[in-house]
């Protein structure tokens, strides 16, 4: 296991690392001159505070941060695409954009001030992986408006290191890169990684004899399972990183080298824990929808804005050192939440049932139908020739296992369609998993 002591100090990284009592100082002082410039410049912040009777001046310290209204990513498409900018246009010096699944995309800005928070953050989150100036990343996140690709870029730049801006897309090239310029790291989805390995294989490399040692991995849920599996096919250190382009992009939250939840980056993206139905905050320690305040953004800052995304605040010291508090790793959002035949039933729940069974692979699709007013669930899996033997009782023991797996975590029957490598569907970022024909 990696120790704390086995990645050194990086200058970078000492917010990290500050006093607990120095923290909630900083995040005080912060949420204060926030709330004042929200009030100030952005309407739809003044009518909400105004409507709940609280004024700039009730805010003391970052304690008082339940008093001010939440904000939904229906607020960012109302207002789209520059109602929540609280920066004069000649301040603004990037634009990025989510596109969402549906209509009007949501649009985010950056001053310059903004970038350069971004990246200090990204890099705290490349040395907490153990990356340094000496390693060459291949940063295959998409680049334009999604904040994934520059996001990344900027904060290896910022670290130092080399960047090698391939974007997602023609894998036969990633790979070559990979071979040809001795890749030590590389970012990209999980999924998109998985597919990667896939191809090295059928071009006759083995990942594991690359130099590559570091995965940056994020942009959607993924299980420890899948992890495991990663670590284990490509022989590398698989780190999680999270974000969101309402918030800023990659880098609100990483692993540190325990990989036992991700560090959020709180003095800049404070964190609070809601009941996604009462919306009573709870206490750290307990599950629920995760709601991020920034609190040094100036060209759109949000306030207490849902994530949807569910998670645990753990504010157990973690054996780091680090002081800003971890979340659980992300699997699941609450609007992923499928209700099939009255269960609330999560597809990263069916990915940790399918990783169970040994010999299966990390590709499979959920595929949901409706006959006589019931919720049929199948589920498709790859699986290679090598791990099914040879005699049709041998399949069969097989699909029955990975049935068996899925249902004990569900507690609902399913149907496990195998299907041979290279069926489903390969995405170059976010990948999904879910076909939902009930209503076709
Ligand atoms: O996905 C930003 C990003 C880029 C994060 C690259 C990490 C790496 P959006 O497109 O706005 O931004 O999507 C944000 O993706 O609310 C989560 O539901 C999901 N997500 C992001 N990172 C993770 C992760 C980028 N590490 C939404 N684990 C978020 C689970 C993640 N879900």
């Amino acid at each position: 296991m990696t120790s704390a002591a086995s990645f050194p100090f990086h200058p970078i990284s000492a917010p990290d690392y500050v006093p607990l009592d120095k923290l909630r100082e900083l995040q005080s002082d912060r949420l204060v001159r926030m709330v004042k410039r929200v009030y100030e410049n952005v309407p739809l912040y003044r009518e909400r505070m105004q409507s709940k009777g609280v004024k700039p001046e009730d805010i003391h310290d970052i304690t008082d941060i339940s008093k001010l209204p939440f904000t939904m990513k229906a607020d960012l498409r109302d207002t789209y695409p520059n109602g929540l900018f609280a920066s004069p246009q000649k301040d603004i010096v990037r634009l990025h954009a989510s596109s969402g699944t549906t209509g009007k995309p949501i649009v985010v800005a950056y001053t310059q001030d903004d970038l350069n928070v971004w990246k200090e953050t990204v890099a705290r989150a490349l040395v907490g992986f153990g990356l340094k100036k000496e390693d060459i990343i291949q940063n295959s996140f998409g680049y334009g408006l999604f904040t994934g690709g520059l996001g990344l870029h900027d904060g290896v730049e910022r670290l130092g290191a080399t960047v090698i801006p391939v974007s997602g897309g023609n894998t036969q090239r990633q790979i070559m890169l990979m071979r040809d310029f001795q890749v030590t790291a590389i970012s990209c989805t999980p999924s998109y990684f998985i597919h990667l390995i896939d191809k090295a294989k059928e071009l006759g490399f083995d990942l594991r004899e690359f130099p590559l040692k570091t995965g940056i991995f994020g942009a959607e849920p993924w299980t420890d399972a899948m992890r495991k599996k990663i670590e284990e096919m490509a022989g590398i250190r698989a780190y999680d990183i999270y974000g969101l382009s309402e918030i800023v992009g990659p880098g609100v939250g990483a692993q540190c080298c325990m990989q036992e939840g991700l560090h959020l980056f709180e003095d800049h993206y404070y964190p609070e824990i809601i009941d996604p139905e009462t919306c009573e905050v709870l206490p750290d320690g307990q599950e629920g929808e995760l709601v991020l305040t920034t609190l040094s953004k100036d060209a759109m800052p949000m306030l207490r804005y849902r994530t949807r995304d569910l998670t645990t605040i753990e504010s157990t010291a973690c054996p780091c050192g680090r002081t800003i508090r971890r979340i659980r790793r992300i699997a699941r959002r609450s609007d992923d939440m499928l209700i099939l035949r009255g269960v609330n039933v999560f597809p990263s729940q069916i990915e940790t049932g399918i990783l169970r069974v040994p010999g299966t692979t990390p590709h499979y699709q959920i595929v949901l139908t409706r006959v006589d007013g019931l919720d049929q669930i199948e589920v498709r899996v790859e699986v290679s020739a090598e791990s099914l033997g040879d005699t049709v009782a041998s399949v069969e023991i097989f699909r029955r296992s990975v049935t068996q797996s899925i249902e004990n975590i569900i507690g609902l029957r399913v149907k496990v369609t195998l299907v041979t490598p290279r069926t489903l569907e390969r995405s170059e970022g976010k990948i999904k998993r879910v076909i939902d024909n009930r209503n076709a």
